[in-house]
């Protein structure tokens, strides 16, 4: 069995690491998430919040994520320094007994949608990325430059019959929901200052940001080969260029890419079908076949595309992700890696997002957005149905 694990977002998360028990799950993946950007994780911070993870009967399964200062993608600033920073996490990580680290390279935002309470034809809400709301977004609400030239005429006539659709108030959800940081994120923005870390990337294209990964790659791979530490980076979510950002984590190509560029068990991914899956070109079973042997986090959730970009998070058995397909390749790389004597025979899966549904929609009670307790239990119980299904139907 692949090993169960639950986002858990520490001691203000409003699902309880109980909460987690009864759901089902044995491992926690969670973050210092109070640690500023770019500093050191000590020893003893870690220690003190795995201790605390401990005496619920868990474990502390994966780092999700240590973020990726903004100077570290765009070379420039204090870099250096948060380089130097970034392994000490690692090796004080390790000495701690925790040896999975997820991250990602997205610039600026991390994950991004345009609605987080997207009504679902069963009642429940989830999360949606509209591409027209999107486009009104960057063409008149931020009036980025150069984001004309991204869109043709008619998709600037239905942006700007949506912006003009909008009240006030929908406006600025709009713009909060897309720069003021999701869960999980590493940066929260103002329009202002969103617009000042756009604009540090305006000299930076597709290759250099490519070349400013594999570099930092370089730095940190072999630091945490040699601490027993791996490392899973996390796909561009949505998976194309954005407010005209370079996007390096989209496809296989790139996966390969970046494996090849540092050649070690350590360099890995974080398999996230929700990321890859909004491409239809990703083919998702073929990917974690070729791919499995540098898999070591994954994120299993399913979406529905539309044709224009846009798409909303399904259940997890549902939608475009072939899940069962993807289930057995993982069940059959764990069982390699355990027929080879390999030790990361442990694969730890998280259900990724859920809807808001049950008690979560009715009662009230605030829940990080896309991790609900009941929507993700679902996703989980699912997952193990499915798992314990193909296991035993050999
Ligand atoms: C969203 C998450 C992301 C992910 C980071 C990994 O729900 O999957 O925030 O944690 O991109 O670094």
């Amino acid at each position: 069995m692949l090993e169960q694990t639950w986002r858990w977002f520490g001691p203000n998360d409003p699902v309880s690491l109980n909460d987690v028990r009864q759901a089902g799950a044995t491992g926690i993946v969670t973050a210092l998430h109070q640690i500023p950007n770019g500093e050191v994780w000590t020893f003893e911070d870690v220690v003190s919040r795995k201790s605390k993870i401990e005496a619920s009967g868990l474990t502390w399964s994966v780092i999700e994520s240590i973020p990726v200062h903004e100077g570290i993608k765009t070379r420039s600033g204090d870099y250096r320094r948060y380089i130097e920073n970034y392994k000490e996490s690692i090796i004080n990580l390790a000495q701690a007994g925790i040896d999975t680290v997820c991250y990602n390279f997205m610039p600026v935002l991390d994950w991004t949608r345009t609605d987080l309470d997207f009504s679902m034809p069963d009642g429940s809400t989830g999360l949606r990325f509209d591409a027209t709301e999107f486009a009104a977004f960057e063409l008149f609400i931020l009036q980025r430059p150069g984001a004309q030239y991204l869109y043709n005429d008619v998709q600037k006539r239905q942006a700007r019959t949506k912006l003009d659709g909008m009240t006030d108030g929908q406006v600025k959800r709009l713009t909060r929901t897309i720069i003021a940081g999701l869960p999980g994120s590493e940066e929260s923005y103002t329009v202002e200052r969103f617009r000042d870390a756009l604009d540090a990337y305006k000299d930076i294209s597709d290759r250099e940001l490519r070349q400013n990964l594999y570099t930092f790659l370089r730095e940190i791979v072999p630091v945490a080969e040699s601490a027993g530490v791996r490392l899973a980076i996390h796909p561009d979510d949505p998976p194309y260029p954005i407010l005209g950002l370079p996007r390096v984590v989209s496809t296989e190509a790139d996966a390969r890419a970046l494996l090849a560029a540092v050649d070690s068990p350590a360099n890995g991914l974080c398999f996230c079908t929700g990321s890859y899956g909004v491409r239809a070109d990703n083919d998702l079973v073929g990917m974690a076949e070729r791919l499995a042997p540098n898999i070591h986090f994954i994120h299993l959730r399913s979406t529905q595309r539309d044709t224009d970009g846009s798409f909303q998070e399904a259940n997890h058995l549902e939608g475009d992700v072939p899940m069962a397909g993807v289930m057995q390749v993982l069940l059959m790389e764990q069982k390699r890696r355990q027929d080879e004597g390999r030790t990361d025979t442990r694969m730890p899966f998280r259900p990724d997002h859920g809807h808001r549904m049950l008690d979560d929609l009715t009662s009230g009670r605030r829940t990080n957005p896309g991790y609900t307790a009941i929507g993700r239990l679902r996703g989980l119980a699912e997952l193990r149905g499915l798992m314990v299904g193909l296991l035993n139907g050999k």
